[in-house]
């Protein structure tokens, strides 16, 4: 078996292998790097201001050895929040109005690629296989060829894969399109991404999909597919089931009374669509007079990218919507809308995943969505709750139990809250065994599995 070589933007160096706090992807990648021996390299999370950053900087864990480098405030401006977060994270939600292109942010994103493929490319043994993670890092195998790397390199994106006519709304998408085409193997998160991607190859007339799942692009025929990311599932059930007995969880439960919890988690991000959730809520209880003081709606929502202007502002927003609704529905006794703008452990989450009646995700847009496939393991199967998924999250072309919504639709999210909540133990159970069965066959170590099998193949 080949030694792997993770490449991300961050890296989760945990404190302890499988530490609790860990998400499924980081888990997952680390048992797959523990079990062929491998590197995980990425930013450190630092900022070097003296010039070039310094030497990578090697921790020896097992059999993973991450090295992890410094960038310049320069780089992450131009690099990180500039190019990847303003330019490509907007066009690949499909928001061409916060788009912002800059040739300086542009130029920053092709230096830091170029930059991370020089510190890489003498750490790699010739059978090495290398796995790029998301968009950050689209060009890195275009440089590592051009140093003369020939490993098979597969690169994975997280986010959405925008149609034409939204990607080439950025001057250098033919760049970044040739920049997929130097991988062995490009992984999207469905079908849906990789047609669009498909299409987009083809109205550029730069390439196209000559069969399933083979891609040719000028010189270079490589390959692309569909591998929807999932969730360690049998172990988020687990802790699910044992957090009831946590002092958090146990407060949580507590302080809800007999209301019925309805429960929302996203990182502060525009694409999770949590101004129309909150307005669709909204219009839920003022229009469902018997649930009025029988329902709590728990938000929690983990400042993000704060440095960038649309977020920043974001977090006002929300923080302002969450008040105004509270003020003019709440009473001497009930808060409608309980607003946490700090992230809780994991544990402590998949807990109030299992305390709610409703698991409410509405992103806009999004790649996939780990919180709804999180909420469906987390809830007991004897009594689950039942999950309102938007159509336009990777995840609802696989959470066939989900009832699906368009969160720009306030009165029709509203109508999905009000059946969720009404809905009888026969067809909620029914509904979630389901999706169960098809989280726990598809889980993230399989994820893992059958994007490095097809890369290795
Ligand atoms: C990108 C794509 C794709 C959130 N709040 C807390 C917390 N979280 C955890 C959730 C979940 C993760 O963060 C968020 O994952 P999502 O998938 O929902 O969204 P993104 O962060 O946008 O991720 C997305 C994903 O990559 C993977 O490919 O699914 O489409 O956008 O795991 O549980 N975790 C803890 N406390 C919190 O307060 N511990």
């Amino acid at each position: 078996m080949s030694r792997l070589v993770v490449v991300s933007n961050r890296v989760p160096v945990q404190e302890k292998k499988g530490a609790a706090s860990a998400g499924g992807l980081a888990v997952a990648l680390e048992a797959a790097l523990e079990k062929r021996g491998g590197i995980w390299m990425g930013w450190s999370g630092r900022i070097n201001e003296e010039g070039e950053p310094g030497p990578l900087s090697i921790e020896q864990r097992g059999n993973i050895t991450y090295a992890l480098t410094d960038l310049t405030s320069k780089d992450v401006d131009e690099y990180y929040f500039g190019f990847a977060n303003r330019m490509l994270w907007p066009i690949c939600h499909y928001r061409l109005d916060l788009a912002e292109y800059g040739r300086t942010e542009m130029a920053g994103y092709f230096r830091v690629n170029r930059f991370f493929a020089h510190r890489l490319a003498p750490l790699i043994k010739p059978d090495d296989i290398i796995w790029v993670h998301d968009y950050h890092l689209i060009p890195l195998a275009a440089e590592l060829r051009r140093m003369g790397i020939k490993n098979k390199i597969g690169f994975f994106l997280h986010i959405p894969w925008p149609p034409a006519d939204v990607l080439f709304a950025m001057p250098v998408h033919e760049e970044i399109m040739r920049g997929l085409a130097a991988y062995d193997l490009v992984g999207f998160q469905t079908d849906h991404d990789l047609e669009n991607f498909a299409g987009c190859l083809r109205r550029e007339e730069m390439g196209d999909m000559i069969d399933e799942g083979r891609f040719i692009a000028g010189e270079r025929t490589f390959r692309g597919g569909a591998y929807p990311i999932a969730i360690e599932t049998a172990a988020f059930a687990e802790f699910a089931r044992r957090a009831g007995s946590h002092s958090m969880v146990l407060k949580a439960q507590q302080s809800i009374e007999d209301r019925s919890l309805i429960i929302g988690v996203d990182r502060l991000d525009y694409s999770k669509g949590i101004t129309q959730r909150i307005d669709a809520f909204e219009h839920f209880v003022t229009n469902n007079p018997a649930h009025q003081r029988k329902v709590t709606y728990l938000q929690i929502t983990p400042k993000s990218r704060s440095e960038v202007p649309e977020y920043e502002a974001m977090q006002r927003m929300v923080a302002e919507q969450a008040g105004r609704v509270n003020g003019a529905l709440g009473t001497v006794d009930w808060v409608p809308i309980r607003y946490i703008n700090r992230s809780v452990s994991r544990p402590v989450l998949a807990g109030l995943y299992r305390l709610a009646k409703v698991g409410l995700v509405t992103p806009l847009r999004d790649g996939m969505n780990l919180v709804a496939k999180e909420y469906v393991a987390a809830q007991d199967p004897d009594d689950p709750g039942v999950l309102v998924l938007s159509r336009f999250a990777g995840a609802a072309r696989e959470l066939n139990g989900a009832l699906l919504v368009n969160p720009y639709d306030i009165v029709g999210t509203s109508n999905a809250l009000a059946r969720g909540l009404n809905m009888p133990l026969d067809e909620r159970r029914d509904r979630w065994r389901r999706m169960m069965n098809h989280l726990l066959e598809h889980d993230v170590s399989r994820w893992c599995d059958d994007f490095l099998g097809d890369l290795a193949a």
